[in-house]
């Protein structure tokens, strides 16, 4: 794993170089001292950066590695039990993947007994079980009304996949997007998932690594969303949402297939050839079949070039659909990450050709291309990777393509990666003056429009290592501060993940919570849009969803350590 040291912040009125104590917590010995260090100062150039000069002062203590319970003592205040431990990504890297287990649809999940989820991360609180029975199995109908397909209603099975967030809803993008990322873990930190299992959790392929059976929960969900000709069902809810107080498995509302859709297809496309290749060594059926999928899908986006949006005015549930959130271009960028991931399982050239062309489009030079958070943006690297703009789930495959023959443009690549390394080297230079080291700042008093700001954020750690491998740009260390402010390293003194960090959330917009009137550790809530209050009723800023939960997963296994040491 990587070094990413130690730092603190105090938060104080008083100038920095004010000295601190490290003492061991057990017995009050000192172990480290030395003097708070003020953040560089931005540049008086005229420009804004995303943070306020808060009073803030740095606490070095990277030297101290000996594994334990500290405690930290300024002139400003306390802080107690502070663990320094090589393994200290490993629990919460656990208890979030449970999350995806506990979301499982139509199955019964059990109770965990895995000692890390219930030591560790719970110290003591009373854990609820938040297991259920099987649930939605009457999943789902096609009708004309909502399905747009002609004809008497019949039943479809589409039984399986995960809960989508704080509601029961199943939404192939989202479901795409969270199984990509879960995906892309994989594939880049092998090493920390590779032995890691949870106690009590029952295991159906237990010849693939759990992370393997956990994505392939949601992956095998989305074949059944994809018709014998290759088009894909956009979604499968209910009409509209059920009410707060519904737990899984005591939901009876009759739920539908909406209408395909080309992103919905090609987002099929792009984890089915992403699969076949992380499954080949486990199982070579299954990724045969996984690749017969892609193909098939992409048959019909070859004879739709142009989007195709699903009709969803029969339903008020989620729409995942990205012209509707204002980016004319999702339709294009989830068709660069199919083709990316196509061409990187197959070594076609035709894919190539095609991924290029689609790269070719965005033509804002790179000068200009330095981040701007723009969801319009016509740079090749968009900066943010979202459900609604996924050409960069296409760069990271595209960049680290390991295929021989190497048939991409070599004048491409290299722009590309010049788009990720102003990308990267912007948010590095933020990070240098922010008080937390974080690469977007404080997005909480300068309100990035997005929502889910939490997951955006740690999905950047997805191109943070993406320009470490590609370019040899190493922000690893800006990267886990951010991660590191989800968990409460932030001037809000608060943790966005539930039961994990500092002071987390406790009222979350997910139903098992509210109906247990506890919270389900593990989860990450999506973050101020544009602010945050802990409330039920704050759906935009205070709800769980398995894209974010899997941006969680790829931070954390970023850090985490080989996991069978
Ligand atoms: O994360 C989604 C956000 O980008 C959209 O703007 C918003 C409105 O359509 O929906 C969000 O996703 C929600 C989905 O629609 C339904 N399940 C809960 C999701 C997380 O809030
Ligand atoms: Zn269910």
């Amino acid at each position: 794993p990587h070094d990413v040291g130690k730092v603190a912040t105090v938060l104080s009125a008083e100038p920095c170089g004010e000295e601190w104590e490290l003492r061991r917590h057990a017995d009050g010995s000192l172990v480290a001292r030395g003097v708070t260090e003020a953040p560089r100062e931005p540049p008086d150039d005229g420009s804004t950066h995303p943070f306020e000069r808060v009073g803030a002062c740095f606490v070095d203590f990277s030297n101290v590695t000996a594994a334990g319970l500290y405690d930290l003592q300024t002139r400003g205040g306390n802080s107690t039990g502070i663990v320094v431990d090589a393994n200290v990504y490993r629990a919460p890297l656990k208890q979030a993947l449970a999350a995806f287990y506990m979301a499982r649809c139509g199955q019964r999940t059990e109770p965990l007994s895995d000692p890390d989820l219930v030591t560790a991360s719970l110290r003591g609180i009373s854990v609820r079980p938040f297991a259920h029975d099987e649930c939605h199995m009457e999943d789902g109908f096609v009708d004309e009304r909502h399905t747009g397909e002609e004809g008497l209603e019949r039943h479809r099975d589409g039984t399986g996949g995960f809960h989508d967030a704080g509601d029961y809803g199943k939404y192939t993008v989202n479901t795409a997007m969270a199984v990509g990322v879960l995906l892309h873990a994989w594939q880049h930190h092998a090493p920390a998932l590779k032995c890691l299992e949870l106690d009590g959790l029952p295991r159906a392929h237990p010849v693939m690594p759990y992370v393997l059976e956990e994505a392939r929960y949601g992956l095998d969900w989305m074949l059944k969303m994809q018709k014998r000709d290759g088009r894909v069902y956009h979604k499968l809810t209910p009409s509209r949402f059920v009410g707060r107080g519904t737990l899984p498995d005591a939901d009876r509302a009759k739920r539908f297939f909406a209408p395909w859709g080309t992103a919905a297809t090609a987002d099929l496309v792009a984890v089915a050839a992403l699969g076949a290749r992380m499954y080949a060594p486990f199982d070579p059926a299954y990724a045969d079949a996984l690749m017969d999928a892609a193909l098939r899908s992409y048959a019909v986006l070859a004879a739709h070039p142009t989007e195709v949006i699903p009709d969803l005015s029969a339903f008020s549930t989620g729409d995942y659909v990205g012209q509707f959130n204002g980016n004319p271009n999702h339709d294009r960028g989830v068709r660069i990450w199919a083709l990316s991931e196509l061409y990187e399982s197959t070594g076609n050239a035709t894919f190539l050709d095609e991924l290029e062309a689609h790269l070719s489009f965005f033509d804002t030079p790179t000068a200009q291309c330095a981040g701007n958070r723009d969801p319009l943006s016509m740079c090749k690297v968009a900066d943010l990777v979202e459900w609604n703009q996924q050409r960069d789930m296409g760069i990271v495959p595209y960049l680290l393509s390991a295929r021989s023959p190497d048939l991409r443009n070599a004048s491409l690549v290299a722009e590309v990666g010049e788009q990720l390394r102003l990308v990267v080297d912007k948010w590095a230079r933020t990070a240098s003056y922010d008080p937390f080291g974080r690469h977007m700042g404080d997005f909480t008093k300068f309100g990035v429009s997005v929502w889910g700001i939490n997951g955006e954020a740690a999905r950047h750690a997805l191109l943070f290592e993406t320009a470490r491998r590609a370019l040899g740009v190493d922000h690893t260390r800006v990267s886990a501060a951010t991660l590191h402010h989800l968990l409460g390293r932030n001037e809000e003194r608060r943790s966005w993940v539930l039961k994990l960090g500092f002071n987390p959330p406790e009222n979350p917009h997910h139903r098992p919570s509210f109906v247990f009137k506890d919270t389900w550790p593990g989860l990450l809530v999506g973050g101020p849009f544009p602010e945050w209050r802990d409330e039920w009723r704050s759906f935009a800023s205070n709800e769980v969803a398995i894209n974010w939960q899997a941006a969680l997963v790829y931070a954390l296994s970023a850090l985490a350590p080989a996991s069978c040491t």
